[in-house]
């Protein structure tokens, strides 16, 4: 008989994390609710960026979509014309919504505007907008809060407060408006960014969260001046961690997954392929098997994962994105159990180690990760995934409650499988084939002694 033995260490093995360090007010433990529910999200990154879609005068830029203009130097009055050409008639918010429903994602956040400068709704504050600049006219976020409205899924907005390259004293463009250094940025933020965070927050219903990037120049008190504003129109609005100082969670790198678990609240942004926004020949799709591998390796070390989408200059989102995602839909629908308001792992040594030989350029240890199995966690269960199918029995050393049963969640009858408990190890007899595609995972249902 073929054995996984999993080895651990002594933490007790039904511990959940609050995931948080730190005693929070209750106010903050209302806010933070659903985000620590919802786990999985879906990033949109689009405009203008998408009509080049990485290519400029019939040359390939290098670099994610989105900073093309940055990339190639396009000097703004340039890059501005584009609008004229931004006529999305495929847009459908409802088709976007659905999408992201069937991929199991639980909320929606899109670019209101990004380090463009071009605002993605009506916005007064500037007619530099997808309503006033464009053929198309029709206000898309507008669209996309009433659908995400009917369909009961929350929406937030990227907003990029500090990089405006379209505006003289935005941070980020110097190719037209020199040195960030010599610009006059708070009346940028003042005149602008500001004012468009209030709009967002007015005119499109509950926004679960603004996304600020890049705080460049953002110093605590003009990151203040944001807070206060999110905070006065949305109390329940949360901000992420890249607004200049500490919003409601911690926002880790981009693409950049923890090797270990955090205990704070936190997400990582990833992409699907490299880009975020649309690049016509960015075809390097995360396949299925790995999306739901980091979604579990996520959640089991506490995070959330915001995963995005770039659509086309059209209003399409690409094929391949979509495909995958509702590959990872399919597995949720059986398996949602255990991500969906799942604490992370009570164990860690499944996560893998430090080396103690292999130092990266900077001389810290190299972490090794393994990618066998790993553990989410509720009250009373431990979700054990397996990612690599162990054989006909796992072991589980260090488990101190009782085991009232354990089964597949991929099982409709979850029926109840063997276990073997002697003093702190548990011994589960499993089937003798993986029951799902991805990720198989046992429920151990546990009573405490
Ligand atoms: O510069 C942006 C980038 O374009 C993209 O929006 C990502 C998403 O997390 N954030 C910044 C880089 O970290």
């Amino acid at each position: 008989m073929k054995k996984g033995i999993a080895v651990l260490g002594i933490i007790g093995m039904f511990a959940v994390f609050t995931g948080q360090a730190a005693p929070e007010t209750a106010e903050q433990t209302a806010r933070m609710k659903w985000f620590r529910e919802a786990k999985f999200g879906l990033f949109i990154h689009w405009g203008l960026y998408a009509v080049p879609a990485g290519e400029w005068k019939g040359k390939p830029i290098a670099g994610i979509g989105e900073w093309i203009m940055n990339r190639a130097k396009i000097p703004a009055k340039e890059y501005e014309q584009l609008a004229t050409q931004f006529n999305p008639v495929k847009f459908d918010a409802e088709a976007w919504v659905q999408m992201a429903i069937d991929a199991g994602m639980k909320y929606i956040v899109i670019t209101s505007k990004h380090h463009d400068g071009f605002a993605m709704y009506g916005s007064k504050v500037s007619q530099y907008n997808i309503v006033d600049a464009t053929p198309f006219k029709r206000d898309v976020l507008k669209e996309l809060s009433a659908a995400c409205a009917r369909h009961k899924i929350r929406l937030g907005f990227y907003y990029s407060q500090a990089q405006d390259w379209h505006e003289p004293n935005g941070a980020g463009n110097n190719w037209d408006f020199g040195a960030d250094e010599k610009k006059d940025f708070d009346q940028y933020l003042r005149a602008k960014a500001e004012p468009q965070v209030k709009e967002l927050l007015t005119d499109y219903g509950p926004v679960c969260l603004i996304w600020f990037d890049t705080p460049r120049m953002m110093t605590p008190e003009r990151s203040q001046r944001f807070i206060d504003i999110v905070r006065k129109m949305q109390p329940a609005c949360l901000i992420d961690g890249r607004l200049g100082s500490a919003g409601d969670y911690r926002s880790m790198g981009d693409n950049r997954i923890p090797p270990t678990a955090v205990k704070e609240d936190w997400e990582v942004p990833a992409t699907l392929n490299r880009t975020w926004g649309f690049k016509k020949d960015d075809t390097e799709w995360k396949p299925p098997a790995d999306l739901v591998f980091k979604l579990v390796d996520i959640v089991s070390k506490g995070g959330n994962y915001l995963l995005n989408v770039g659509p086309t200059a059209e209003g399409l989102v690409p094929q391949a994105s979509q495909d995958n995602l509702r590959a990872v839909g399919r597995w949720l629908k059986v398996n949602g159990e255990a991500i969906y308001g799942a604490g992370p792992t009570p164990f860690g040594d499944e996560l893998g180690a430090y080396s103690e030989t292999e130092k990266d350029k900077d001389g810290k240890p190299v972490f090794k990760a393994r990618e066998e199995w790993r553990c989410t966690t509720k009250p009373g269960k431990v979700y054990i995934h397996f990612i690599k199918w162990p054989g006909t029995a796992f072991e589980l050393r260090g488990v101190k409650e009782n085991v009232k049963k354990a089964y597949m969640l991929a099982d409709p009858g979850h029926k109840k499988l063997a276990v073997k408990k002697s003093g702190d190890n548990l011994t589960v007899t499993l089937p003798a084939k993986a029951p799902a595609e991805y990720d198989s995972v046992l429920c151990i249902e546990t009573k405490s002694n």
